[in-house]
């Protein structure tokens, strides 16, 4: 079954949207299985955003990621890396679709709310680098038949 890593920043958190933006993932159909509320360490903030190193953002980007907790999460499903980059909207919450997180929440690029992985190779590895085996659980949500033919 396909897995994604989703991140609530610290600027949905600061702003107490942690339980809607949670919502919009259970409520689509999607099943969490793995939570936890952490302040990120320069070194992971850095690992996490690897690709960016090289971007004249990279640093900003970083000390904002550990500004502040975050909610860190792996939600699980069919589709549901590109479902939920969808559920997220683009990444200037200035165009982000209204409907998306991004668009119905925010307004500035280096404040949009929430991390989505980008591919499903994407998301093994940061899954692999915010939690151990032993932090995800394997479970089978009662409303699978009911949201599955
Ligand atoms: P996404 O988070 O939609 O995958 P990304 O991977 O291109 O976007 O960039 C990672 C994060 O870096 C993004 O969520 C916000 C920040 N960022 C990207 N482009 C930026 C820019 N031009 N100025 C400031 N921050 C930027
Ligand atoms: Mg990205």
């Amino acid at each position: 079954m396909e897995r994604t890593f989703l991140a609530i920043k610290p600027d949905g958190v600061q702003r107490g949207l942690v339980g809607e933006i949670i919502r919009r993932f259970e409520t689509k159909g999607f099943t969490l299985v793995g939570l936890k509320f952490l302040k990120v360490s320069r070194e992971l903030a850095q690992q996490h955003y690897d690709v960016h190193r090289e971007r004249p953002f990279f640093t900003g980007l970083v000390e904002f990621i550990i500004s502040s907790p975050v909610v860190a999460m792996v939600w699980e499903g069919d589709g549901v890396v590109a479902s939920a980059r969808k559920i997220i909207g683009a990444t200037n919450p200035l165009t982000s679709e209204p409907g998306t997180i991004r668009g119905d929440f925010g307004i500035n690029i280096g404040r949009n709310l929430i991390h989505g992985s980008d591919a499903p190779e994407t998301a093994q590895k940061e899954i692999a680098l915010w939690f151990k085996d032993e932090e995800l659980v394997n479970w089978q949500p009662h409303l699978t038949p009911w949201l599955h033919e």
